[in-house]
């Protein structure tokens, strides 16, 4: 490929008289807007320690009171996008928010879409479109875009969770704003228990018509039960990936993040295939080593990582006896929207 004339090549006042303008000559950039047979991510693979976070987080919980916060959050900034930029990829922000009893965040409502990852404690819940979803480890509980949310406590510990959010992409759109609100009057979940068995779909009385998103809480205690009959009914796959889904569409849970969770049998090895978007791993039990190209994480109990588009990821389960749980998220729905999503070669079979 032949290097095209640089910015330094055009004389100073030909410069400037395009500055003058508003006008950039495309031919300087053009390599770097369309890099060569694959993208050029700024997302760096990026290890997050909850031994490093919690004591911090803890300590925000002394300093900064929940009034003067709203929300009492440490993000998960990738360095590759530098830290203000406070994103993990190019559309997923990270944050782990903390909770102490008796506290209250306030309701609002946003145009990102949320989610939160349950990583400690009990007592916890979030209010959602005036739906009560109790936080318990591992749950996942949906905030979608436009809808009211707010959390309480009423436990005797501090609650930690993983948020998720769209909001880098929904920012670069210009689209990101929020509406504050007053106190939710709270109904019982209603889709607790409603959706716990895959292929019956209750009808009409207890499923939320026209509602787009029918459930909120996926308690961890079903996606965990999930995986290890998975691995029963099917000793020979390799991959046991549940996808948090929208039951009454099948569809992504979200519209522009995916979710999933994982088992790694004992002392397996997944090699993932190379795919266009970025990923971000937490891992809710056991223990477990993620390769990104040549960076090796080994993930404690609740530590989260990230991994670009395009890069060779495998997951090991560092134990031999036990399984080991992962959570996912990735750009998966995006990128599938927009026409962009690539798989490279076939996923490799597993050790
Ligand atoms: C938000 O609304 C929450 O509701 C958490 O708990 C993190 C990060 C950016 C923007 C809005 C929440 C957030 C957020």
């Amino acid at each position: 490929m032949t290097d095209l004339a640089r910015l330094e090549d055009l004389p100073p006042d030909y410069r400037n008289a395009l500055t003058a303008q508003n006008l950039v000559p495309l031919w300087p950039s053009l390599r770097a807007l369309l890099p060569e047979g694959t993208p050029r991510p700024n997302t760096r693979a990026t290890h997050w320690s909850y031994a490093a976070i919690r004591p911090l987080l803890l300590r925000a919980g002394e300093l900064t009171p929940i009034e003067k916060a709203e929300r009492r959050v440490l993000v998960l900034a990738n360095p590759g996008h530098g830290l203000e930029k406070m994103q993990a990829s190019a559309a997923i922000y990270l944050g782990m928010q903390l909770l102490l009893p008796g506290e209250w965040a306030p309701a609002h409502r946003h145009t990102p879409n949320a989610v939160r990852m349950v990583v400690e404690g009990e007592g916890a819940w979030t209010t959602v479109d005036g739906e009560k979803c109790s936080m318990r480890r591992g749950d996942l509980v949906l905030t979608p875009s436009g809808l009211w949310h707010e959390h309480g406590h009423d436990g005797t510990q501090p609650v930690i969770w993983l948020d998720v959010l769209d909001l880098p992409i929904v920012y670069y759109l210009e689209a990101s704003y929020h509406v504050n609100g007053s106190r939710q009057s709270q109904r019982p979940g209603r889709s607790d228990g409603v959706y716990a068995h895959g292929g019956l779909l209750p009808t009409e009385v207890f499923s939320r018509p026209g509602q787009a998103y029918p459930m909120l809480r996926y308690p961890w205690e079903q996606a965990r039960a999930a995986l290890l009959e998975l691995a029963d009914a099917q000793p020979q796959q390799s991959a046991l990936q549940l996808t948090y889904s929208n039951p009454e569409t099948g569809g992504d849970a979200l519209n522009i993040l995916g979710f999933y969770a994982l088992m790694l049998r004992p002392g397996q090895t997944l090699q993932l295939p190379l795919r266009s978007p970025a990923m971000v791993f937490h891992l809710i039990e056991g223990g477990a080593t993620v390769q990104v190209a040549d960076q090796q994480f080994r993930l404690a109990e609740s530590d989260t990582c990230c991994a670009p588009g395009f890069s060779a990821v495998t997951l090991s389960n560092n134990a031999s006896d036990t399984p080991a749980f992962l959570f996912m998220a990735d750009e998966t729905p995006l990128h599938r929207k927009l026409g962009v999503f690539e798989m490279r070669g076939p996923a490799p079979a597993s050790a």
